[in-house]
């Protein structure tokens, strides 16, 4: 018989790292009461348990057949930041997960096999020699999947081709003239995305005889451009939102990604934004791909503009999905310095809104 560590459900079931970042170390950890069991895993292994929970939360919710309440965002109350318990002793190293949806209990059943001892690799009779069986309230699940998942935006950016443009290429990343803020690092991806956050149809605002832009334009008579944003570090990503600017919006796109900014990859081709009417305040679309280690992202338009008579591409705003697990004392950081950004561009916010 496998060594079963089981948990019916965890009082806390969490991924988080140990370790400086480039060289941290993933555990997913289940705990109740005084037992603590951590299971060492691979940052895409999380990447992809916490998209697949939340795929299959909202499966549930869509059939509608469940007595009790399944939320479509985490609850604010379950919001875990706290680090990892100690001690981490690692069980095993991650390999097989499996993933369902028990209906008689409605709980999130999740199954860890160690590396090596998946059931599909064993010869009949055989049985793994040990397994985490984590079963979740939907509640839990979906705060598992929050601390896995938020919106950050880029550090700078970089004009690779249309420059130097018109307008101001910061003000494609700072949140400027987005009309719902998020938290970098903090705020939920989609929950964000899932609330139709407005990017304002405005190209600028005066204020005490300063202007302030919340788009950035390539140079007159330019139908490509590209421009490559910074993410500070290393961050695990899997998306993009893109605000395509009203009018000269981009046509065209395609999405590389890079560690070095040397080499790239391609994370999306031949993609087309929507082309967002223009005098309106607009949405974004967002472009997803298989998480990544990415540091750089870059953004090649081509076919501008969408819909006006001016030659150029434009950009509104770019944000990203993040699935790594921000340590929470860089959460705190995070936020706390981008609360701030936020409130000086909300102050910004066009007179007439
Ligand atoms: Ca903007
Ligand atoms: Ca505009």
């Amino acid at each position: 018989m496998p060594i079963v560590h089981g948990f019916d459900p965890p009082e806390r079931f969490v991924a988080g790292t140990v370790g400086e970042p480039g060289s941290r170390t993933f555990f997913l950890q289940a705990s109740a009461g005084a037992r603590l069991v951590s299971v060492s895993i691979e940052k895409q292994q999380v990447a992809a348990l916490a998209e697949r929970v939340d795929e299959l939360l909202d499966e549930v919710i869509a059939e509608g057949e469940t007595q009790g309440v399944v939320p479509a965002v985490a609850p604010f109350e379950l919001d875990d930041d706290a680090p990892l318990s100690q001690p981490i002793e690692e069980e095993f190293r991650a390999g097989t997960m499996t993933l369902s949806w028990d209906p008689a209990d409605e709980r999130v059943v999740i199954e860890v096999f160690p590396i090596g001892e998946e059931p599909v690799e064993l010869a009949d009779g055989e049985e793994p020699e040990e397994v985490l069986l984590v079963r979740l309230e939907p509640g839990q699940a979906r705060a598992f999947v929050k601390r896995a998942g938020v919106v950050v935006g880029a550090q700078s950016a970089q004009i690779v081709s249309g420059a130097p443009g018109i307008g101001a290429i910061s003000s494609t990343h700072d949140q400027y003239g987005l009309i719902t803020d998020y938290v970098s690092g903090v705020t939920d991806f989609d929950a964000y995305i899932a609330s139709n956050p407005l990017h304002v149809w405005d190209f600028s605002v005066e204020d005490a005889g300063t202007t302030y832009y919340y788009e950035w334009f390539s140079n007159f008579g330019t139908s490509t451009a590209s421009v490559s944003y910074d993410l500070g570090e290393v961050r695990f990503t899997q998306g993009l939102a893109l605000w395509n600017e009203d009018g000269n919006g981009i046509g065209k796109l395609n999405i590389l990604g890079s560690v070095d900014g040397i080499t790239w990859t391609t994370l999306g081709s031949n993609l087309t934004p929507t082309n967002n009417a223009s005098g309106v305040d607009y949405g974004a679309d967002v472009f997803n791909w298989d998480a990544i280690a990415t540091r750089y992202i870059k953004l090649e338009a081509s076919q501008c503009p969408a819909s006006s008579t001016w030659v150029g591409c434009s950009v509104g705003e770019v944000a990203f999905n993040v699935t790594d697990v921000p340590e929470p004392s860089s959460v705190a950081m995070a936020g706390l310095g981008l609360a701030v950004v936020g409130a000086v561009a909300a102050r910004r916010r066009r007179q007439q809104a």
